[in-house]
């Protein structure tokens, strides 16, 4: 077994969508950093997850120059909200410049993975364990591991804490620094990846028998979400079951039913962490914010994250100026919030719209106005639309 020391700029934790993303941006920049991923490439190639890249994150990528090498997929302009099966279209309102994508994360993050590695010559180190965090206030920061081969540690200037919710990063900040905001939907999603495409437009169904909602995943798949019980899991759910739940909630007999690939249980909930950082060890993505995915930002609000820390890791690497750093917690944490608001509006607006046992039928008929707001007030379909491209 052997015991290696290494020194570089930033270590990265956590090879998902915001560790890649940020390790992209570094490596363009000239910035050295190194990536620690608890699981294999292969295990990180599969993951799916989100499909929208909303047209902030689009126009990022754009500015980055990586747009083209990284982002696939139709245009994300329309949206069926459909109310007991009657749908109305809902068009997003461009007026400036690129709209947003359906490329699921899981293409995006295999991207990611090739520009990174085979074009790029990243450092990203796959299957580590034991990752510790030393982020005194007196010396570089270090970061230790293991592999097969034995025991390594790092000295950096920065760690970059990209490993989500159960990860070592914010666990590694002592208590009382950190303040947690939270709020508990008290139900959950069914997500069910489906071999069959989205024929019209992407559904988002209200119904009085629960939330339903498909949208695409590649030209051959989709995914369904059913709203369930919090405590509901794959025994409760047998495909039979979800197909049933899909024709009575879109109320369409004519849905047939196709092969179910996997079922995942997402507890619909809210949080955030403040601040986003301590000393030299900065929070992106799931790490210090989660979102119930009714309002698709939660990879998108990661990417934010990425940009904003980019641009200032940058700053403090090449130029030694550590301002936009130092205010890194404070510059990201409104635009959280305001995506925050839009997806509890959204998780609100779908659930109590739909089954009335949920909050009574004042709530559902009061969620049903919002909802026809947005045909018939331009001005809330304005706003709607920036939340949708996330550029309010
Ligand atoms: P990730 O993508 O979970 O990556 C974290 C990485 O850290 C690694 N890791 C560690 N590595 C080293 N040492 C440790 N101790 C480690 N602990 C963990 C993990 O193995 C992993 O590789 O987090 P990141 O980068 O912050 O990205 C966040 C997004 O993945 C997440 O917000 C979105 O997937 C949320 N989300 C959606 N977001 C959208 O913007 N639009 C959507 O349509 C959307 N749909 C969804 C979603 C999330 C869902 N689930 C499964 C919660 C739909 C679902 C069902």
């Amino acid at each position: 077994m052997t015991s290696t020391s290494e020194e570089t700029t930033v270590i990265i934790v956590g090879a998902g969508v915001s560790g890649l993303t940020l390790a992209s941006f570094l490596r363009t920049s000239g910035v050295a950093c190194v990536v620690l991923e608890r699981i294999d490439r292969a295990r990180v190639e599969v993951r799916q997850r989100a499909g929208v890249v909303d047209a902030r994150a689009v126009r990022m990528f754009e500015q980055w120059g990586l747009a083209d090498k990284l982002l696939a997929g139709p245009l994300a302009q329309t949206i069926d909200y459909r109310v007991n099966g009657v749908g109305r279209i809902f068009e997003t309102i461009e007026d400036d410049g690129s709209p947003g994508r359906f490329c699921t994360q899981q293409m995006l993050v295999n991207n990611l993975l090739r520009e990174l590695i085979d074009v790029m010559a990243g450092d990203i180190r796959f299957s580590v364990t034991d990752v510790s965090i030393q982020n005194d206030e007196d010396r570089r920061p270090r970061v230790s591991y293991s592999d097969a081969a034995g025991a390594h540690e790092f000295v950096c200037d920065y760690i970059i804490g990209c490993d989500a919710e159960h990860g070592v990063s914010r666990a590694s900040i002592p208590d009382g620094v950190l303040t947690k905001y939270s709020h508990d939907f008290g139900y959950a999603w069914l997500a069910a990846l489906v071999e069959a495409p989205v024929t019209g437009h992407p559904i988002m169904g209200v119904s009085d028998h629960g939330f339903v909602a498909q949208l695409p995943r590649g030209p051959h798949r989709s995914r369904y979400y059913l709203q369930c019980a919090f405590s509901d899991g794959p025994a409760d759910w047998p495909d039979t079951r979800i197909w049933d739940e899909i024709r009575l909630r879109l109320c369409d007999n004519t849905i047939e039913n196709a092969v179910v690939h996997d079922k995942d249980f997402v507890p619909m909930r809210s949080v955030v962490y403040a601040p986003m950082q301590y000393r030299n060890l900065f929070l992106v993505g799931d790490a210090a914010h989660l979102l119930p995915p009714t309002g698709a930002k939660g990879m998108n609000l990661a990417l934010y994250d990425v940009d904003v820390l980019a641009q200032a890791l940058v700053r403090a690497a090449r130029d030694r100026d550590r301002a936009a750093l130092d205010a890194y917690s404070s510059t990201v944490l409104p635009h959280i919030w305001k995506y925050q608001e839009f997806s509890a509006w959204m998780t609100d607006t779908m659930h109590d719209a739909g089954d009335p046992t949920q909050n009574g039928t004042f709530r559902q008929m009061a969620a049903r106005a919002r909802l026809d707001n947005l045909f018939d007030s331009p001005t809330a379909a304005r706003l709607h639309s920036e939340y949708q491209r996330g550029l309010n």
